[in-house]
C-alpha cells in the first residue's frame, strides 16, 4: 500500500548581512624590480620602523615594482576595492610624493586614470597616506584570479620637491583588498542588504 504524504517545509530564512570581507592588510613577498630606489626590500618596506627606501629625484624615474601579496582569495569572489597605505616622508621640509599603479597582467599593463593615485607629504616626518578604498578600484574590473601571486603587481614611483632634489623615503607600504563572497545560491551577500528568503515546496 502506498500512501501519498504531503508535506510542506516552509524554510524562512533571513541572514542579517555581514559587513564586506577583506584580506586583511599584505606586504610584499617579492621585489621585481628597484628602479631609481635604494634599499627598495621587503625588509624596508615591510615594516613600520623608519628604515626607508629611498630615492633622489624631483621627476618620476624608474620605479620599484612589488609582487606576490598572498591574498589568499579563492578565485570567485567579487572584488570590491583595494586600499593601500604607504608612509613616507622628504628628508626636510620639503613635498616628498609617491605614485603607485597596479598590474592585474604581471606587469603588461597598469592602471590609469584614476588607478593612477599620487600623493604627497610636506613634512620631514613620515605620514600615512591612503590610496583607493573600499570602493575603489583603480579604474579596471579586477577578477579575483588577477590578483594572485604571479599577476599582481604595485609598481611604486617616487620623487621629490625642490630645486635641489630632495629624498623620498618610503618607509612602510601594505595592501588590503575589499572583495564579496560569491554566495551558494548564486547571489552576492553586500554590505547592507538582507538575504532572500527562501520557501520550499516538498512532496513526498
Ligand atoms: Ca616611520
Ligand atoms: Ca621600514
Amino acid at each position: 500500500m502506498t500512501k501519498a504524504i504531503f508535506s510542506f517545509l516552509i524554510s524562512v530564512l533571513l541572514s542579517v548581512s555581514v559587513l564586506a570581507a577583506d584580506t586583511g592588510w599584505k606586504t610584499a613577498g617579492t621585489v621585481e624590480a628597484s628602479g631609481d630606489w635604494s634599499d627598495f626590500t621587503t625588509a624596508r618596506l615591510n615594516t613600520s620602523d623608519d628604515s626607508r627606501a629611498e630615492v633622489t629625484d624631483n621627476n618620476y624615474g624608474n620605479a620599484g615594482v612589488l609582487s606576490d601579496f598572498n591574498f589568499g582569495l579563492s578565485g570567485t569572489e567579487t572584488i570590491d576595492g583595494i586600499e593601500i597605505e604607504a608612509e613616507f616622508s622628504c628628508n626636510t621640509l620639503q613635498n616628498a610624493y609617491i605614485r603607485l599603479s597596479l598590474s592585474w597582467n604581471d606587469g603588461t599593463n597598469y592602471t590609469t586614470g584614476s588607478g593612477l593615485i599620487e600623493n604627497s607629504v610636506f613634512d620631514g616626518t613620515d605620514s600615512t597616506e591612503t590610496y583607493g578604498g573600499a570602493s575603489d578600484t583603480w579604474n579596471h574590473s579586477w577578477s579575483a584570479g588577477e590578483l594572485a601571486d604571479g599577476t599582481f603587481r604595485i609598481k611604486v614611483e617616487g620623487k621629490a620637491g625642490g630645486a635641489t632634489p630632495r629624498i623620498s623615503r618610503l618607509d612602510y607600504l601594505r595592501i588590503k583588498v575589499y572583495y564579496t563572497e560569491a554566495a551558494a545560491d548564486g547571489e552576492t551577500k553586500k554590505l547592507g542588504q538582507f538575504s532572500i528568503f527562501t520557501l520550499q515546496l516538498k512532496k513526498k
